[in-house]
Order: C-alpha cells, then structure tokens, then sequence
C-alpha cells in the first residue's frame, strides 16, 4: 500500500487551519504615526482595555457602530444570518468585523487596525486587537490618532489598492421601493411619472417587483409592453432609466435554480447553501466561479442595457461571497470580486452602478455607489427587533441612519447611499424631526433619493422635495455625531444608540420570537400579509 506522507503544512491546507503563529505587535504606533505590516493573522497587544470598539459590519445591512468592548449578543433570527451579517461569524460574541478594527482610549486616541486585502476581520480580544485573513497573507495598516485621521490614513491605502471614486455625477433618484413596494405595475409608475412632472430628479429607477421571479430577470404581467418600452417612457422624460436587480441570488422556485442547480454554492457535502430566507422563500446564491454561471450573468447585464435601463441598482450581492465550495478553489471575496468585475464589464462604464446589500470592501473599485446601511422605512424602530432579537439590520429609520452615519469614512472610496428620505406624511409614522434627520444624511452624502408618490403630497410637501433636490450645501464633520450643515448643526445622536441586550425576564419573550422568526412558515405568513397590505395601497391609488 502506497505511504501518505503530509507535511505540516499540507495537513493545515487540507484541514484549512492556518497554523502559522500570528505576528505579534507589542509597541503602538505614536499618536499621528501609522504602520504598515504583512501577515495572515496579527495581534496587537494593547496598553491597556479601551473603553470602545468601532464593529464595521461585513455588508450594507450588517450594523456599523461604537460598542462597549463587552461580548455582544447574537443576532435573531438566525435564518436571516446569511443576509444580514457574515454567516461565518454570526455567533461570535467578541467585539468583531469586518475587514477593519478601531478601539478608542480616549477622545482623539484611537487606534486603528485595517486590512488593505480582501477576506480579513478583526476582533477584540480583551487587550488584544487581532486580526486574520481567511484567504493568507494580507497587508494590515495599523494607525493611531484622531478618529479622522486614522479612517483618512485607511481610505487613502485602500483607494491606492481598491480604486477610487468614479467620476459620475450624483444622481437624484426617484426609487419605486418605499412607497409601491412589490406593487408596482405599468399604470401606476407612469401615473407616477406624470405626476413628478418636471421635479428635477436624473433617475426613475424601478425596484422589486417587474420581475417574473428572483433568478427570472423577464417582465411579469404586470409590465405587459415589457421592459423596454418601460425604459423609453422614461427616457421620453428626459431622465436616466433605473432598474433594480438582484442577480446572485434566485429563489427555489425560479426557472434559474430548478435549470441549473450546478451554478449554485454548495457546501463541502454538496448541500445548496443558503442565501438567506425573503419573499417567503427560501435564496440560493449563485456559485460566480462557474464559467456558464458568469457568462449567464454578463449576458443579464447586457439585456437590461439593451432594454435601455443604465442605472442599475445591484442589490443582494453578499450571496455572492458566502462561505462555501466553490467550483474553483478561489476564496470567497475574490470570487466575489470577480463577478463584480464581470457584471461591470458588461453593463459599460458609462452605466451607474449602485451596489446594494453588498460587502463592502470587495465592492470598491467597480462600483459608483454603495448602500451603506439597512434599508429605511415610515417606522423609526420596531421595539421587537432592537430589544428582543438584537437585530440592528432589519429595514427602519433608526438602524439606516445609525449604520450610515458610521460609515461615511468610506465617502473618499465611493458614493455613499443612505437610501431614501421621506416628505410626505401619508403611510408614514415617522416624526418631522426624523424626517428631518434622514433629510440632511442624504444632503450630508449628496445621495438624494425619494419614494414619495406625487399622488400623497401636499403642495407644502412638493415644495420641501424641491428645495431638498436643488440643495447643496457645505458639509462639515463636527464629531462623531454633529456635522455642520450650511448654517446649521445636525445632530445624530438619537439614532446612534442601541437598546441594551434582553436580560431578565425579557430572556423568554426573546428566545420565543427568536424561535418563531425562525419558521419559514412566519416569514411565509408575513410575507403574505406584506403583500396583501401592498396590494390593498396600490388599488386605493
Ligand atoms: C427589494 C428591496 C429594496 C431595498 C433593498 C432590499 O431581510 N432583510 O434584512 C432585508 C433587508 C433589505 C431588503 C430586503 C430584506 O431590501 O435594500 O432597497 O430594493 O430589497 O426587495
């Protein structure tokens, strides 16, 4: 019988345990210095416990915040681990991130670890920052100072190997989602862009709901003179034809998966892995290292150009960087990276490209702009998912803007997207000072977006729209939370905090609704509900 003899090495590739020590870093970088080191995993020994964590989220739904340094709780539900937050460390309970790490000692005395590669996370570990690399070596920048002058000194290393901003200009976008949601159709967008009449916006985008299914990029019934006649009436209006689009992903009853289940992840005992659960069904992602699974996708990007659509709002992109077995070895964010390189080359550089629910790093270099947190909606905060589930990334006001407010470091490296802000007053439960607050983020990233259908707004709500669209004001960070904004100070701060973990007896209710939210058939019945409520809306129109 043939001997198998492995080297160490060998043993920790097949077993994919990185064996070698990681580089250990005892003295800091002075105050205003910074380092640059390479390595797979590091740890830096700290002087003494911060009294802060910077948590960078893996995409744009995952939360983004200061926390105490204490072990944090896990998310609920866990079915909704994969589109959320990276699934791989979803039940890690140290302060931990994506990509980068800061910790704060005091005010202007921070230190910063950040990857300047892909596939890397940092945590705290007591008086240890560590970082590791899932895919080898990376450089890791190491920077102490001012909170400022740490994420300038991050972006500007990341922009020399990621990519700079694009030249395109920003766009002020009307966005079909946050009114119509699903219920969408041919009648009542050009209802809607009649009634937007000459309101200076660039773009009409059309969000979820043309498509036959996710994974079925055709117009449904509801588009009867199809996609691109949808798109001419919107260039007849002298603006840029958006669509929303979510090609990573396909749900298990599209033609796409049930034709091709090859061209999506699997895990190592060829399992379809799961992108996550939503429209009440069950997501599978895309595998991009297949060949006919990327040609499939750069096919997609050219017929929407063909249709005449050049704003295209990618959205659900993180599936294309979950943990799984690839059909070629490469590790999950370059895979990622690839694909994202592929859709660009196809859709043309002159198309927009708003990436959407999307890691953030991997995403830089292709795309125009980047959502940045979860999605907005009329409800500042629903008390179920902040105190019972500890989850920040499901769609309201507060966790869009807190996650948002937290990330405009990024603004050097791409167009920063704080998703829509509101006028109206209709359907809408969200006070004028919250309306305000999502106003001015939007001014504050010089991302305008709106829902608001003309049908619902008052001549006084109409008049507000406009001055925000003509708005540009001089932007200027005061601290973490105030900016200074024109002639006036905004002030974040009521929407930065998180409520503190179920403790007591609000272990049980928690544990029950973390239980619940994790039948497919709840997330069935409130899709469902959803619907029907969206429905209902489209026919009082
Ligand atoms: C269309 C929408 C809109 C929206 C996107 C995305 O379960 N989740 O956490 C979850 C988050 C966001 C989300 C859907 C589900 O919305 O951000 O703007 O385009 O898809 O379906």
């Amino acid at each position: 019988m043939p001997q198998l003899k492995l080297t160490v090495n060998e043993i920790s590739r097949i077993i994919q345990l990185d064996m070698t020590p990681p580089l250990k870093l005892d003295s800091l970088p002075q105050t205003g210095d910074s380092t640059i080191v390479t390595a797979s995993s590091l740890t830096v020994s700290l002087p003494r416990p911060p009294r802060l964590f910077y948590r960078h989220g893996w995409q744009s739904w995952s939360l983004a915040t200061w926390t105490e340094p204490t072990p944090l709780p896990i998310q609920h539900p866990k079915i909704l681990h994969p589109l959320q937050t990276d699934p791989r460390y979803a039940n890690k309970t140290s302060p931990h991130g994506s990509w980068v790490g800061a910790v704060e000692f005091a005010e202007d005395d921070i230190l910063l670890l950040g990857a300047l590669g892909l596939d890397a996370h940092a945590q705290l570990n007591s008086d240890r920052l560590e970082g590791w690399n899932e895919a080898g070596e990376v450089e890791w920048l190491i920077a102490r100072g001012s909170e400022e002058s740490v994420f300038a000194k991050y972006t500007s290393e990341l922009a020399k190997r990621l990519g700079t901003k694009s030249n395109q200009p920003a766009p002020r976008v009307w966005c079909s989602w946050y009114s119509l949601y699903t219920a969408i159709d041919e009648t009542i967008l050009h209802q809607v862009f009649d009634g937007l009449g000459d309101l200076p916006f660039d773009v009409f985008q059309v969000d979820d709901g043309w498509q036959i299914s996710i994974g079925d990029w055709e117009a449904n019934t509801k588009f009867p003179s199809g996609m691109s006649a949808l798109a001419n009436r919107i260039k007849s209006t002298g603006r840029r034809a958006g669509l929303w689009l979510a090609p990573l992903i396909a749900v298990e009853s599209s033609r796409l998966f049930r034709n091709h289940p090859d061209w999506f992840l699997h895990d190592a005992e060829g399992k379809s892995v799961s992108a996550g659960f939503n429209w009440g069904e069950q997501l599978y992602a895309l595998d991009t290292t297949h060949p006919a699974a990327l040609e499939w996708l750069a096919a997609l990007m050219k017929q929407v150009r063909a249709w005449g659509f050049d704003y295209l709002k990618l959205d659900f992109l993180y599936a294309g960087a979950l943990p799984a077995k690839r059909h070629n070895d490469t590790p999950r964010e370059a895979a990622y990276h690839e694909a994202l390189k592929g859709m660009r080359d196809a859709m043309g550089s002159d198309a927009f490209f708003l990436a959407c629910g999307a890691p953030i790093l991997p995403s830089l270099g292709f795309c125009d702009a980047l959502r940045v947190g979860p999605d907005v909606s009329g409800k500042w905060e629903d008390p179920r998912d902040a105190r019972l589930l500890y989850n920040f990334s499901t769609p309201g006001t507060r966790n869009a803007i807190r996650t948002t407010v937290n990330r405009l470091w990024l603004e050097p490296l791409t167009m920063v997207d704080p998703d829509v802000a509101y006028f109206v007053g209709k359907e809408n439960s969200l006070s004028a000072e919250q309306k305000q607050l999502l106003q001015d983020l939007a001014l504050l990233c010089n991302f305008k977006a709106t829902s608001d259908l003309p049908q619902w707004m008052t001549p006084a709500e109409r008049e507000a729209l406009l001055d925000f669209l003509r708005a540009s004001p001089k932007v200027r960070r005061l601290n973490r939370e105030k900016f200074q904004l024109g002639d006036r100070v905004v002030d974040f701060s009521s929407a930065l905090s998180l409520s503190d973990p179920p403790t007591g007896m609000t272990k049980f209710p928690a544990a029950f609704l973390g239980w619940l939210g994790n039948q497919p058939l709840t997330l069935n019945l409130f899709h469902r509900m959803n619907e029907a409520s969206f429905k209902k809306r489209r026919k009082s129109l």
